[in-house]
């Protein structure tokens, strides 16, 4: 039933932490502002992606935001490598305390955002046939929010349980006993398999390509490592707030020998995380680094797996080591030595179909109870153009992203007048610490908003020109790189049809140029009454 159109200031698109800083920001300066989701509760990702070993691969003290001593104060991470169900605690105790949820419609799709141009305002509608008259429209949807569902032939002919890791159910699966097929090698499945494995009576893992993965050598984080962040907490957000990275990264320009090399890699894998593809200089510019990079997380494969051939099967070989987002895991490799995990190399026998028993490959079948689906994500646009949106003279985002997303920023489309999109691509965004990244788009379209609020502009909108210089820059900086070497989700290659386009932002000093364009009074956008 379509209900009045409701006239607001904003609508924020998304509950998760993007879309929760973006409502309490514009909320607390006295916007009226509607918060959407298509979940049940705020969480974002997390609320989706609730499968066993889910956790995020960013040390949980840097996984949180910055923007509240009070929420600082107020919550204490109990792992170095917070679990999902943790984060997810963590998004509901930031709703909680700032009472946000008032201020969301849950389990609410938004099919179409319309701009009148006479109006200068947008028209959004949801699939329960809410409709908001909106000044801004903020898009806070997420990277990874659109779970690639299975689309190998006879999935829906599968008689036994089916899950996707993106959409996992809310209740505990019961592995026990039961034979699993985990299809994929992506963060998802290296973080669920080893689980899987302990319960499960047999795991086969069907592999397409191989993938690395580091150790997070996850640990119970102590008082005494909370009270060092604590302390350390100003410089780290003095750090951040002048566009330094808030790592202890490697000195810029420093270019390690081989033996430096090697005894940095060596002491970066003992230290465990992400934070080692981050800690090692050049390693995605440079190929000689990224080879004895490489070729030291292949030596610890071999060391770890005992079955040689199976050790050789797992080691990535296509693509420079963090070319595709690299993992980190527990005990994945070491898993494989169990007896009940086997490997399924797709590229000696691919899928051929799902059946109604299981997993058919050119040479065998493989029959199962519970098919876990860990086929990754349609990344960083998907959200976006799931919903209809368009502006001026009808102009459809999805058109006008065909050949791939462009953007200024990442933060806003030519074209699309007061629309913003929360680490969108040609932003750092997953090549970042996502939470920083949030936290600095939020404060600058925040800035923008209120911009155009004392300007007495009607609209604010990215000129043409600087969006054709800001992509050719992104791509600039990506061809710098060996990012484009791998078929990755950074380059739209998961999906089959999607262009293939490096989407996220590589160059370094972001958010300064950010900064520096706010206080110049936003160069490259335009402002009409
Ligand atoms: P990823 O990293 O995109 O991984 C998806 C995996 O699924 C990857 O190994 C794919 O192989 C595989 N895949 C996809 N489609 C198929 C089909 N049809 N058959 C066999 N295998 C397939 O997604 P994740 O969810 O694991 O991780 C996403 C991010 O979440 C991660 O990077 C972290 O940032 C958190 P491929 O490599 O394409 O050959």
């Amino acid at each position: 039933m379509t209900t009045a159109t409701q006239s607001i200031d904003a609508v924020v698109v998304g509950a998760g932490f993007a879309g929760l800083y973006m409502v309490h920001r514009l909320r607390d300066a006295g916007f009226t502002v509607q918060g959407v989701d298509a979940a049940g509760d705020v969480g974002g990702t997390w609320y989706w992606n609730r499968y066993p070993g889910a956790r995020c691969d960013i040390p949980s003290l840097l996984y949180s935001y910055t923007w509240s001593d009070d929420l600082r104060d107020s919550w204490r991470w109990s792992e170095k490598y917070a679990t999902q169900p943790e984060i997810l605690a963590y998004a509901e105790h930031v709703a909680d305390r700032y009472d946000l949820r008032r201020s969301f419609l849950f389990d609410t799709k938004v099919i179409s955002a319309v701009f009148n141009e006479a109006t200068g305002r947008w028209r959004v509608e949801t699939d329960g046939g809410r409709v908001f008259d909106a000044r801004f429209c903020i898009m806070a949807t997420g990277c990874l929010s659109v779970p690639r569902v299975p689309d190998i032939p006879g999935a829906a002919t599968f008689k036994g349980a089916a899950y996707v890791t993106g959409q996992w159910p809310h209740e505990p699966v019961d592995f026990k006993g039961k034979r699993v097929a985990i299809i994929g090698t992506g963060s998802s499945a290296i973080q669920s398999m080893p689980l899987i494995a302990q319960d499960a009576a047999q795991v086969t893992v069907f592999q397409r390509t191989p993938n690395f993965s580091l150790p997070a050598l996850n640990a119970p984080l102590t008082d005494e490592e909370v009270a060092a962040f604590n302390e350390a907490f100003p410089i780290y957000k003095q750090l951040l707030d002048s566009g330094e990275p808030g790592l202890p990264l490697p000195p810029k320009g420093w270019v390690p020998t081989d033996a430096e090399l090697a005894a940095l890699v060596e002491q970066l894998w003992n230290g465990g995380g992400l934070i080692s593809a981050v800690m090692i200089p050049d390693l995605v510019k440079n190929e000689r680094i990224n080879d004895a990079a490489a070729d030291f997380v292949r030596a610890k494969i071999r060391e770890i797996v005992k079955d040689p051939v199976l050790a050789a099967k797992l080691s990535p070989d296509s693509f420079p080591l963090a070319t595709k987002r690299a993992c980190v895991d527990t005990d994945y490799f070491a898993s494989y030595n169990r007896d009940n995990v086997t490997l399924v190399d797709l590229r000696d026998t691919p899928i051929e179909a799902i059946t109604a028993t299981g997993v058919r490959t050119s040479d065998a079948d493989y029959p199962a109870d519970i098919i876990v689906y860990a086929l990754g994500f349609d990344a960083m646009t998907g959200a976006l153009l799931n919903i209809d949106i368009r502006a001026r003279d009808g102009l459809a985002l999805r058109d006008v992203w065909r050949d791939g997303p462009k953007t200024y920023l990442g933060v806003a489309v030519a074209g699309f007048p007061n629309l913003f999109t929360v680490t969108g691509p040609g932003s750092p965004s997953v090549l970042s610490n996502m939470l920083n990244s949030i936290e600095q788009h939020v404060d600058w379209i925040f800035d923008a908003i209120q911009h155009v609020q004392t300007t007495q502009s009607a609209v604010m909108e990215a000129t043409l020109a600087a969006q054709e210089d800001w992509v050719a820059h992104v791509n600039d900086e990506a061809d710098q790189t060996l990012y484009p070497r791998a078929a990755s989700w950074y380059v739209g290659a998961n999906v089959p049809g999607k262009p293939r386009v490096f989407m996220p932002y590589v160059g370094e000093g972001y958010k300064k140029r950010c900064d520096q364009i706010a206080a110049d009074g936003y160069p490259g956008f335009a402002l009409s009454r």
